[in-house]
């Protein structure tokens, strides 16, 4: 580790976090280039030889020593959530919640608590694709004063299984198949569904994962939550039960699948890139954390188990109060150092906040450390200066590899007189963590409650609560997956467990696939298959009497009230009308949107009266799935152009096809003549029309701009894809 750089300009010291990287922190700029001992280099191009053209010799201690570094600088990838992007930030809560917890960082609207997040994909491998339809992790390390405090949350609000008895395999399902490694970051394959044809507790998870919350627009544009009940604790050592939740303040987005699937090409890091750039340019990302707290007295009240992580507590039962804020502000210096080496685990928290028994979290409590172990080398990954906590730190573990701390003196275990009794334990009042004393009076069993054994009404919820367009994407979801799937018995247990959840969907995935809903479950004749994974022999508590719709759970009813950081391209070519663009530009702007120009090729592009203007990405490497929406200026050359174009009509019908919002100049018609959808182009640009179509035609560019913002708000429009469906 280098310490040779205290006061790095690179790192603005804003936070006691970036204060205790600072020392960490290496900057070669206007430094000789030396060996790990610290001896200057005189030549790095050459090894060590016995005559110019003899053999290399074994006393090349440089060349060694690079060498040997260099083949030694891969870990294992995470088993999963390799694939991630991180970034620092602060943490600050809106009041004190004192009443509920003790955690510090809970406490005070003042303190400022540094952050480290890191979002991934779970199944793909470190170098796979941004866009696979897959679970977003979203693990937050609040360096706190009290120490540290992770909350290793997804992007989705339940998950696949009730006990972290099942984690292996349903990993072992979902990662490409071990024969022969195929397919990468996709659960579109047979071991997948087969899994998940036999274990109906997967049914809620599954509609949240074949829904659009599992192809985010953006990491930004994503809710975050911890899944699991936890416990708050106050001073008073009383506990309340508490579902953590992270709401995006640009609203809840997502892309279209066809769109996911061709970004996968276009660009593979598009969620990392687009969470970089963000940052880099100030738009810095933020949530507010929401709490739905339930009383202790209150475990019972609901049909549903808090302990079941299959389970969400509908936002019309306990609200989400919105507590505090969290921002990113800031980008890693070194991917490995920072995004790799970070080590999340359930099991760090602070006074204040505590665990309940649900047996996925308590499993969880294991695997964290256990798997840090292989992947950072050994019981010392606390000391990397990613993951040091910033409370003062003592106790008595020593040595193991790559220790970095030197501790003094002789006592090392407790208690001692040696050392003076030192370092003391902390009592309840002197912030000692206390687990809450819950009592337990119990059979050691290995068995699941009954209590959650009812699997589908909330995975029924959870589709009747979507939009019309949100449901036909589930259904179009579910017939690309089990399209895939060679094994038909596979499918048709699939369809099963879909009619379990509501028949129309079981009916519309069933005509897709070919096939029909069959009476019994098939294929389950295998001995070694629980009887319990028939999902006829669980309860489906009657949707009757229960809600029957949750308006937070369709990303429909997100808020819709900016265009900050949308990427919009315009597409343009010599001869446009550069006052159009100008205009255009400067409204999109000013609300935060951030234009490109695609032009046929790269460089510049000359304007009706010969003015410059600097072209972003040519039609070869700028693509309709990479923006947000689309404007066409006029400009009699550009526009004649452009119609003539392939790749600018092909770009425009993409965008149409994607749902995305579309603005020309009247000037600029011809191009949009060009297009399959011109038939369908809205009779005027009035803003109903505008709401209800996305597509604004106007001569007037002060008010294409207005309707152009108005539409871009609305993000897509769905409502185009069904019936004007075309091969773009
Ligand atoms: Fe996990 C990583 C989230 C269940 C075992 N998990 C990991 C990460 C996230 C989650 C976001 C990546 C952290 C990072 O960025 O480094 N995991 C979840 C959620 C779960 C969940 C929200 C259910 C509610 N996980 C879960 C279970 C087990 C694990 C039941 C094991 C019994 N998870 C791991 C792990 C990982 C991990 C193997 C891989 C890398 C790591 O921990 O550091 O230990």
């Amino acid at each position: 580790m280098s310490k040779n750089t205290t006061d790095n300009p690179a790192l603005p010291n804003e936070n006691d976090k970036a204060k205790d990287l600072a020392p960490d922190i290496e900057v070669s700029t206007g430094e000789f280039m030396t060996t790990n001992q610290g001896v200057r280099i005189n030549d790095d191009q050459n090894s060590l030889k016995a005559g110019d053209r003899g053999p290399t010799l074994l006393e090349d201690f440089i060349m060694r020593e690079k060498i040997t570094h260099f083949d030694h600088e891969r870990i294992p990838e995470r088993i999963v959530h390799a694939r991630g992007s991180a970034a620092h930030g602060v943490f600050k809560v809106y009041k004190s919640l004192a009443p509920y917890t003790r955690a510090g960082f809970l406490q005070d609207p003042t303190r400022e608590t540094p952050v480290f997040v890191r979002f991934s994909t779970v199944a793909g491998s470190r170098g796979s694709t941004d866009l696979a339809r897959d679970v977003r992790g979203f693990a937050v390390k609040f360096y706190t004063q009290e120490g540290n405090f992770d909350l290793v949350g997804n992007n989705m609000p339940v998950f696949f299984i009730q006990d972290a008895m099942k984690f292996p395999d349903l990993i072992h399902a979902v990662k490409p198949e071990p024969d022969n490694e195929i397919p990468q970051a996709a659960s579109a394959h047979d071991t997948f569904w087969d899994f998940i044809s036999l274990m109906p507790e997967s049914a809620h998870m599954i509609m949240w994962a074949m829904s659009d919350r599992a192809i985010p627009r953006s990491y930004r544009m994503m809710e975050g939550f911890g899944v699991h009940t936890f416990r708050l604790v106050n001073d008073k050592n009383e506990s309340h039960f508490v579902k953590f939740h992270w709401k995006p303040l640009l609203g809840v987005h997502s892309v279209a699948w066809d769109e996911a699937q061709n970004i996968s090409g276009k660009d593979p890091d598009f969620h990392r890139r687009d969470l970089w750039d963000a940052i880099a340019s100030g738009n810095f990302p933020e949530w507010e954390l929401g709490l739905q707290i339930v009383p202790e007295a209150d475990e019972h009240k609901f049909d549903f188990d808090l302990l079941d992580p299959t389970k969400i507590i509908p936002e019309e039962l306990v609200p989400v109060q919105r507590v505090g804020k969290l921002t990113l502000n800031r980008n890693p210096d070194n991917f490995f150092a920072e995004t790799e080496q970070v080590a999340f685990h359930i099991g760090h928290v602070v006074p204040g906040i505590d665990f309940t028994n649900d047996p996925l979290l308590q499993g969880r409590l294991f695997s964290y450390t256990d798997t840090q172990l292989i992947r950072l080398g050994g019981p010392n990954f606390h000391e990397l200066p990613i993951n040091r906590t910033i409370a003062p730190l003592h106790n008595n573990q020593r040595d193991g590899y790559g220790r970095q701390m030197i501790n003094r003196g002789k006592s090392s275990y407790s208690p001692n007189t040696l050392g003076g009794g030192c370092p003391f334990q902390a009592k309840f009042a002197e912030g000692g963590f206390t687990s809450h004393a819950e009592r337990i009076d119990a059979h050691k069993v290995r068995e699941r409650s009954p209590s959650f054994r009812d699997h589908f009404s909330q995975a029924r919820l959870f589709f009747s609560s979507q939009s019309e367009p949100e449901k036909n994407h589930i259904i179009d979801a579910l017939r690309f997956e089990l399209g895939k799937v060679k094994t038909v018995a596979i499918r048709e247990r699939m369809l099963v467990i879909l009619a379990n959840i509501d028949n129309g969907l079981a009916n519309e995935v069933a005509y897709g696939l070919g096939l029909s809903i069959p009476k019994e479950l098939p294929g389950t004749v295998n001995q070694s298959i629980p009887a319990d994974a028939d999902p006829q022999s669980y309860e489906s508590v009657n949707p009757e009497g229960k809600l029957a719709r949750s308006e937070a759970l369709s990303m429909a009813n997100t808020v819709k009230n900016s265009i900050r950081t949308r990427k919009v391209a315009f597409l343009a070519a010599d001869g446009f009308d550069d006052a159009a663009v100008s205009l255009v530009r400067t409204a999109l702007e000013k609300e935060g949107a951030i234009v490109e120009i695609i032009a046929p090729k790269q460089g510049f592009i000359l304007s009706e009266d010969q003015k410059q203007l600097e072209v972003h990405h040519s039609f070869l490497t700028g693509a309709s799935v990479l923006y947000d929406a689309v404007y066409v200026p006029g400009g009699v050359n550009s526009v004649a152009t452009l119609a003539a174009e392939a790749n600018a009509v092909h770009f425009l019908n993409e965008a149409f096809k994607h749902c995305k919002p579309i603005a020309a100049d009247e000037a600029a018609r011809q191009v949009l003549e060009a297009t399959y959808f011109h038939k369908k182009l809205p009779p005027d640009a009035e803003e109903d029309t505008v709401l209800r179509e996305g597509i604004v035609v106007l001569q007037d560019l002060k008010a294409l701009s207005d309707k152009f913002i108005l539409a871009m708000k609305q993000h897509r429009f769905w409502e185009r894809e069904k019936p004007r469906r075309v091969p773009a």
